[in-house]
């Protein structure tokens, strides 16, 4: 690694970087110890605006696109080229940990820090993206902001999805874009060299086997479906059960299908209902609708494909009385990165003296999208226990700067 290049990795500030990290886990603040900062919602937007005022002070200008991903921009020397891009999420699950995703941004935001101190001026742009709505968890599906960015998914085919409580993404997007109207506006799908996102591994793996740092291979594919089941409602106390059309006991007996479905002797398949709305939702009435979610995973291919195509037909099997829709929201295969960018991030680690090892994704991120467009490669550093999607998810602050470094390491080498 080239001199200018090793001294702005070292100038990766553990200490600064933890304090941004505290700084953003105060918005959203549970009492738990956690954060819930919904895609769109007052504190998504908070987060945004105190992203922005760092990047300014950096120097870097910001842009934003439609669907209200954030580009924070450091010029390079050669402005014709491609950028070489990095980035995460700043959206979390409604009981998320301060990490998840937001540590993918602030990283990047470090390495351009790192860079703008040590002097180095790279020959292409740098950019770190804030992809919005990520995690899904408020408007369905999950990674919906890199889709769009992509190509993959058009910005209209959710603006009229609606939260738990009747919200509609477009009107949330609305409030969003218009909280920041002093941004650039990006329109276009703008061409990367290079994509790599700096992640919590969600995961044991790291931990257990004292490495700092995982070169990720790949994310797992997964199927998303939103089930809805409709029947009658009734009165508890009065309607017989051989004339009911319950709604909720129906889906009890899809799920049940889904479960003998998904069964799977060697724990490789990931099924989980996560999210279930019933109605009316009340102890004396019979339901007449069901909403609930589907996910499933698996790193094979064809195992997935499979799993996939069978959910609504064991769905519709299980159903005998009431009406059925299963409506598929997301279909991602598994994504294998590219080989270049993942012996760079392997070759940082290595130049840095950092213990590593090569692993595949669990956890579904941005750059299963970006893999798509253009040569992509992860960065996980360990997290407490593997717990992730908890409040309790914890991280050491000498475990993510080390990442931030094996990120700076190999942007500085991607990008000239
Ligand atoms: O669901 C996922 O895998 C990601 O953490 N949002
Ligand atoms: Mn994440
Ligand atoms: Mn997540």
């Amino acid at each position: 690694m080239r001199e200018a290049h090793l001294d702005a990795v070292g100038r990766v500030d553990p200490e600064r970087l933890w304090r941004r990290l505290m700084e953003m886990a105060r918005i959203g603040a549970l009492p738990g110890g956690g954060v819930n900062r919904a895609a769109f919602s007052a504190e998504d937007i908070a987060a945004r605006k105190r992203l922005v005022s760092w990047a300014r002070a950096l120097g870097c200008s910001v842009a934003q696109d439609a669907i209200g991903n954030l580009f924070i921009h450091r010029a390079g020397t050669d402005p014709r080229a491609a950028p070489v891009m990095t980035g995460s999420h700043m959206d979390s699950q409604p009981r998320g940990g301060r990490f998840d995703g937001i540590y993918g941004v602030l990283a990047g935001l470090e390495a351009i820090e790192a860079m703008e101190r040590a002097g180095v001026r790279t020959r292409r742009p740098v950019e770190v993206v804030a992809w919005s709505n990520e995690e899904g968890g408020r408007f369905q599906p999950c990674t919906m902001g890199s889709a769009v960015h992509t190509g993959a998914k058009q910005l209209g085919e959710f603006l009229s999805v609606t939260d738990n409580d009747g919200v509609a993404l477009g009107d949330a997007l609305a409030r969003t874009l218009a909280a920041m109207p002093d941004l650039e506006q990006r329109e276009r799908k703008a061409p990367a060299a290079a994509y790599i996102e700096a992640h919590i591994e969600q995961g044991p793996l790291l931990e257990l086997e004292g490495a700092t740092i995982g070169v990720v291979t790949g994310i797992q594919g997964l199927r998303w479906f939103n089930v809805e089941i409709t029947g009658e409602t009734a009165h508890a106390g009065t309607t017989p059960l051989a004339g009911r059309r319950d709604a909720l006991r129906e889906a009890i007996d899809a799920i049940n299908a889904l479960r003998e479905l998904t069964r799977d002797e060697t724990d490789t398949v990931r099924f989980t209902i996560g999210r279930v709305l019933v109605s009316p939702n009340s102890p004396n009435s019979v339901p007449s609708h069901v909403l609930f979610s589907v996910d499933v995973r698996h790193p094979d291919a064809a195992t997935i494909e499979r799993l996939g195509s069978a959910v609504e037909p064991a769905v519709r099997s299980a159903v005998r009385r009431c009406s059925v829709a299963v409506n598929p929201t997301l279909t991602d295969d598994p994504c294998t990165f590219d080989p270049g960018v993942v012996a760079a991030v392997e070759r940082a680690a290595r130049t840095l003296d950092l213990p590593f090892r090569r692993m595949p994704s669990g956890a579904s991120h941005d750059a299963m999208y970006m893999a798509r467009v253009c040569p992509t490669g992860m960065i996980f550093v360990p997290c407490e226990r593997g717990v992730s999607h908890n409040e309790a998810e914890n991280a050491k602050p000498g475990d993510l700067a080390a990442g931030a470094r094996v990120l700076a390491a190999a942007l500085l080498e991607l990008a000239d």
